[in-house]
């Protein structure tokens, strides 16, 4: 697709030459560059939707929050929508039953080894996978049938990073993430929901073939290299003492750390505040709410109980 044809499809979409910058300049900020890489960063971007891979987007044990952060935010849905194919997602597409079962099986032979697999959710392991199912077939079976022919896989969200809420004790389906259900190598975007311009970070770079510096956790560094708490916007309050645990909340609005509150910042890597959420609004700190680890592995076993000091 030609660069022009791009543009004009995301007008279409409602999203204009300014507005695309404007995430660029985002994902520039989030990939720790300085603001003079943002023509490069729309140069990937161009290149990336040039290719438009097809990508096939499962959804397992999850609440579809990782879907709706990308939906609610318009114009990251539709940058995304348009640098990526999407051949099959079921709570996208217009099929249904059969119809549906059959786009699937279409779309992993036609795009054998060439499509880009999502997945949504986490993975019923215990009793052969019988605590989870999609048309009759257990997760555990789909993902099994689907991803061994991606090109590469993606585990969007806590949920398929890490079996998150579905995997909470006493977790009876022996619920997973998708590598350790399936012993494959998925780059995982935790969050619980995870952050839409993580996701198109993480597309943009793999199709430039830029080198994907990972965590111990599988997580991209550029998006999951620092803690909450160390870009928290009430840093200073935490270095200052001004702690929020004895304040009204109006107190807490404006501005006190939230640690004794039991804010998990200092031990949770994400980006969220550089990049906040529904189209850079704000994130739970902001909020006035204190971060409840929602990106680490074993949420939410090892972050409870969310209100006390760890
Ligand atoms: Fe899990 Fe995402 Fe939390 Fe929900 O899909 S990470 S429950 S926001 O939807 O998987
Ligand atoms: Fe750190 Fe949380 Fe305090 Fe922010 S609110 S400075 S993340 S402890
Ligand atoms: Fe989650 Fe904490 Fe960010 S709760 S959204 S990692 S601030």
């Amino acid at each position: 697709m030609k660069k022009q044809e791009f543009y004009k499809r995301l007008e279409k979409k409602g999203v204009s030459r300014r507005d695309f910058l404007k995430y660029c300049s985002a994902l520039t900020v989030s990939m720790g560059l300085s603001h003079s890489f943002v023509g490069q960063v729309a140069a990937k971007i161009e290149k990336a939707a040039a290719l438009r891979p097809a990508v096939v987007w499962l959804h397992f044990g999850e609440c579809t929050g990782c879907s709706e952060a990308f939906l609610r935010t318009p114009d990251v849905g539709a940058l995304i929508l348009e640098t990526i194919s999407v051949e099959y997602h079921e709570t996208l597409m217009v099929a249904s039953g059969h119809k549906a079962e059959e786009n699937l099986h279409h779309a992993v032979k036609a795009y054998d080894k060439k499509f880009v697999c999502v997945v949504e959710g986490a993975i019923a392991t215990a009793y052969n996978g019988a605590y989870g199912k999609v048309g009759g077939r257990t997760f555990l079976e789909i993902a099994k049938e689907v991803i061994p022919h991606a090109a590469a896989t993606i585990a969007i969200g806590t949920c398929a990073a890490y079996g998150g809420v579905a995997a909470a004790a006493p977790n009876p389906g022996g619920y997973k993430g998708v590598n350790d259900a399936l012993g494959v190598s998925a780059i995982n975007l935790p969050g619980c929901p995870m952050n839409p311009l993580n996701l198109l970070g993480t597309i943009v770079k793999y199709l430039n073939g830029d080198k994907m510096e990972l965590d111990d956790y599988a997580r991209p560094m550029f998006a999951y290299g620092e803690t909450v708490h160390d870009n928290c916007p009430r840093l200073a309050q935490y270095e200052e003492g001004n702690l929020a645990s004895e304040l009204g909340s109006k107190e807490v609005e404006m501005g006190y750390c939230l640690y004794e509150l039991g804010c998990k910042g200092p031990e949770t890597y994400n980006n969220c505040p550089t990049l906040k959420f529904n189209d850079g609004t704000s994130f739970p700190i902001q909020a006035g709410h204190p971060c409840i680890g929602c990106s680490e592995p074993d949420f939410w076993d090892s972050m409870t109980p969310f209100y006390e000091e760890s």
